[in-house]
């Protein structure tokens, strides 16, 4: 073993190494004396050893330790040690019975840039702990199964001062919490700064008030309905649906403008993203309302699946991750268009955890080795791990699924648990053995499966045949337990058998379905019912059928889908599409019984992206040029084709009156810019920019401006809208974002170049920065250009970030986890930036993760 290899190997955690915190933490007390460089951070701990001698060893990064005394006695030099990572007190210094421990440290807030810890944001103190940020903040056992009640007391000059739980006293500059509920580091928050609260109260199902405020700068209070709306909604359904009631007497939520990720569910004292929070017509797209929504959801859905009931480390971070994106993604569901939102969820997954799982980054929804944990809250963890929620439903039932949620809550709450434990809730409760289906926890890769189809003498037959690819460390692949969705249609559209349930669990296998005068049209994998990729020998009428036919509103929309890859695929390697797509949306857009959601998604042409990686999964190598032509021919082909039908649509779906983000208004709103992008094409932009001139929302608005940016008309309307949003922060982010995205692909990096140069180009701010390198690597022919300008560009940045905010450098480096697919030339160039950020002196541990991962 080199030298190297060692170092790196010395950083490694697994899941085999878990061992119990050798003490019991039962009450924290902590006192901090805000001050933007030097914040002092008092902390007191009640420790009971579990095991006899051993060392009591504390978490510890970038602190100034000021005192150390154990039962009021100062701990001799000898008698502990410091290090980069912590604080040991030797076992000789320590007594047998319990004992507090009272260290003093100091921290500079206003220097810490990774926003990781307690960090300013104009002026405004914060933390974010998740998933190993307290030990910045004192040193402390950071690791999830210890969990302690906490008592903060804050002394600091501002006028909010917020922490977990509720508040016990208050006096000018001077704030006192008790969070009654034991919890890990990673769940505490702090929050002090001039902030105004926009408040309400919701009552519980037992006839409890719990206080509601939303709080944020001063100027911002008049964008905080909706959420605070979207949060009552939450707190009711998770009564309703899962008889989880809330705890605490105050809910607080904070929007900050710096800030890693989307939000954080601190126990009481949520800390979102503003973006995630602020809404008003004139600022917030659709999209983002039914976002916030969503994410409101998610983070209040946590105070029971994620902090009530933990992980007992971070391996098992998809316990929490993946049951609360699925029950968010059902919240919507319940509260929107329940089809309309299975279908998006499943155009993301594919997007970005099916892209994951082909790629150098793939990984078991539980990992069973990391080197930094932040570089572990994917789309695998979130997204794949909702998905297995959901085939778990589908396995036990409706009613299986609620008993089994019930003996887990029952069970376990107050522990830090394992997906073991998740699992054996759902043995118990059904009396099935779920080992088979563990595999989609702990195997990578997304399943591939063929099925095949034949019909004699009344009987049909569906030969299903599944394989996943090996992914890094995993070369063997073994079956997983597939529940697949089928029903089966007669050729005049009625439903001949029922959407059935087929479990597959052998690597082939068959089912049949008996007594059938025809030979039925199948309709498999309906809603999506596991997140395998479907490999089917089908007629393009077949598809056609299902598109005007079926009764699965998901698969409906699949066909139509496949249609369009089929196509796109074709004229992305220089031969002619089939009519087939063109024809059978043709009568689909004017189909006036289906909701315009659900048309409007029909209407969106599968990613440039998708089409590069469908061209891949074929053995082809994908010309990203070719793809964006092929894309803009189909586009121009149907606006063509359709151009009766679509303008009409167009007129048709205006929405009179003031602005509502309901999913009615929306999904026509949706349907209108989907008809106005592909007659943009052929109209010379007219449509767009009277729209864009007309607009009273920012539906319209961005929407009108990307398509006049895609037509390379927009030089007038970027300035325009430049001048009226450039003090909004939030909007600009979209300026930056939607010029990059949606340009010609031939002046998308020097456009991103020109963009770096301009003043709002705050780079240190994270929404910044991934509005516009998000922007441009989403410009596919634009970030894979033949010269590599784009690859070069986006890694001189990463370099750039590393130093200040390494999590979102990290993150936004699997820009690059597509590499492989494309040609020699394009992998040389790309290893070549991965190979300079590597070699970045001073690298941190997250990209250094990462980039070792995307060249291996
Ligand atoms: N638990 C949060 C996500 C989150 C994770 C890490 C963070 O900082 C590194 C911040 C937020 C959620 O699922 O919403
Ligand atoms: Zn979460």
């Amino acid at each position: 073993m080199t030298a190297d290899v060692t170092a790196l190997d010395s950083v490694t955690k697994r899941l085999d190494e878990y061992r119990p915190y050798p003490f019991e933490l039962e009450t924290v007390r902590l006192d901090f004396r805000l001050d933007p460089k030097q914040t002092e951070v008092r902390a007191r701990m009640a420790f009971s050893p579990k095991l006899p001698a051993a060392t009591l060893h504390l978490d510890g990064e970038e602190l100034d330790l000021v005192s150390i005394s154990l039962d009021g006695r100062r701990l001799l030099r000898d008698e502990y040690k410091t290090s980069a990572t912590g604080l040991t007190i030797f076992a000789a210094s320590l007594p047998e019975q319990p004992f507090t421990l009272e260290t003093v440290v100091r921290i500079a807030p206003e220097t810490n840039t990774a926003l990781e810890g307690l960090y300013m944001s104009n002026g405004m103190y914060c933390t974010q702990c998740e998933a190993e940020g307290f030990r910045k903040i004192t040193y402390y056992p950071d690791r999830p199964d210890v969990m302690a009640k906490f008592h903060v007391t804050i002394t600091g000059d501002a006028p909010v001062l917020l922490s977990n739980g509720d508040l016990v006293a208050q006096e000018n500059g001077y704030a006192e919490w008790i969070d009654p509920w034991p919890k890990p580091a990673y769940l505490f928050a702090l929050v002090a700064g001039d902030l105004i609260a926009h408040s309400g109260t919701f009552t519980t199902m037992s006839g409890r008030e719990v206080a509601l405020n939303i709080w944020v700068r001063k100027g911002d209070e008049d964008r905080c309905e909706f959420a605070l709306e979207a949060l009552k909604r939450s707190m009711q359904w998770d009564e309703e649906v899962y008889g989880r009631e809330y705890d605490l007497d105050i809910f607080n939520i904070v929007a900050v403008d710096d800030f890693n990720m989307g939000a954080m569910e601190n126990k009481g004292l949520n800390i979102f993203n503003s973006k995630w929070v602020l809404a008003s017509p004139e600022t917030a797209t659709d999209a983002d309302y039914e976002r916030i929504e969503g994410i409101i959801a998610h983070e209040y859905f946590h105070n029971w699946t994620g902090n009530r009931i933990t992980c007992r480390d971070w391996f098992q971070l998809c316990l929490k991750e993946g049951l609360t994106v699925y029950r968010d993604q059902c919240f919507t569901r319940d509260t929107r268009l329940g089809p309309v939102k299975r279908i998006d969820d499943v155009i993301m997954l594919r997007a970005r955890q099916f892209r994951e799982d082909r790629g150098p980054l793939a990984h078991p929804p539980r990992p069973d080795h990391y080197k930094e944990i932040n570089n572990f809250y994917t789309a695998t963890v979130y997204e794949k791990g909702a998905e297995i929620v959901g085939m778990l439903r589908t396995l036990v039932g409706e009613t299986g699924y609620r008993q089994a949620l019930d003996l887990y809550f029952e069970r376990h709450d107050g522990q830090a648990c394992t997906i073991e434990d998740w699992l054996k809730v759902f043995e118990d409760s059904s009396g099935r053995d779920l080992s088979q289906f563990k595999r989609w926890y702990t195997d990578a890769g997304t399943p591939v499966l063929r099925v095949s189809e034949h019909y004699k003498d009344g009987v049909f037959t569906l030969r299903f045949e599944q394989e996943t690819k090996p992914t890094p460390g995993q070369p063997q692949k073994r079956p997983r337990h597939i529940p697949i969705t089928v029903g089966l249609l007669c050729p005049d559209g009625d439903e001949r058998a029922p959407s059935r349930v087929l479990e597959m669990t052998e690597a082939k296998q068959e089912f049949t379905f008996e007594d059938l005068p025809q030979r039925p049209v199948a309709s498999i994998l309906r809603g999506f019912s596991a997140p395998v990729s479907l490999e089917r020998n089908i007629a393009p009428g077949e598809l056609a059928f299902l598109l005007a036919e079926d009764t699965d509103p998901f698969n409906r929309w699949e066909a139509g889908r496949q249609l369009a890859q089929e196509a796109l695929v074709a004229m992305a390697q220089g031969k002619a599409a089939q009519p087939d797509y063109a024809v059978a949306l043709g009568k689909l857009i004017t189909d006036e019984s289906a909701e315009p959601a659900f048309r409007a998604l029909c209407l969106r042409l599968p990613s440039e992206d998708g089409i590069a990686q469908s061209l891949h999964d074929r053995g082809l190598t994908p010309d990203p040029d070719a793809i964006h032509a092929a894309r803009e021919a189909l586009a121009t082909d149907l606006a063509r084709n359709h151009e009766a039908a679509l303008a009409e649509i167009y007129d048709a779906m205006a929405v009179p009156g003031p602005y509502s983000p309901d999913p009615g208004p929306a999904g026509q709103r949706a349907l209108r810019l989907a008809a106005a992008g592909l007659l943009n094409r052929i109209d010379g932009g007219q449509r767009a920019q009277a729209l864009f001139e007309s607009a009273t929302n920012m539906t319209e608005s961005l929407g009108a401006l990307s398509l006049l940016v895609q037509a390379g008309a927009d030089e007038d309307a970027l300035a325009a809208f430049r001048e009226r949003w450039k003090g909004d922060r939030l909007v600009m982010d979209k300026w930056f974002m939607t010029q990059l995205a949606a340009c010609p692909p031939e002046i998308a990096v020097e456009r991103a170049e020109e963009l770096t140069e301009d003043p709002l180009f705050t780079w240190k701010t994270p929404n910044r920065f991934r509005a516009l390198m998000a922007g441009l690597s989403g410009n596919h022919a634009g970030f894979h250009g033949k010269d590599g300008a784009g690859y070069r560009f986006y890694a001189d940045w990463l370099i750039r970030l590393d130093p200040v905010n390494p999590q979102v450098a990290a993150r936004m480096s699997t820009a690059f986890e597509t590499w492989k697919r494309y040609d020699a030339e394009r992998q040389a160039i790309v290893r070549n930036a991965l190979e300079r950020i590597s070699a970045t002196q001073g690298l941190s541990r997250d990209l250094s993760e990462m980039t070792a991962r995307l060249l291996a």
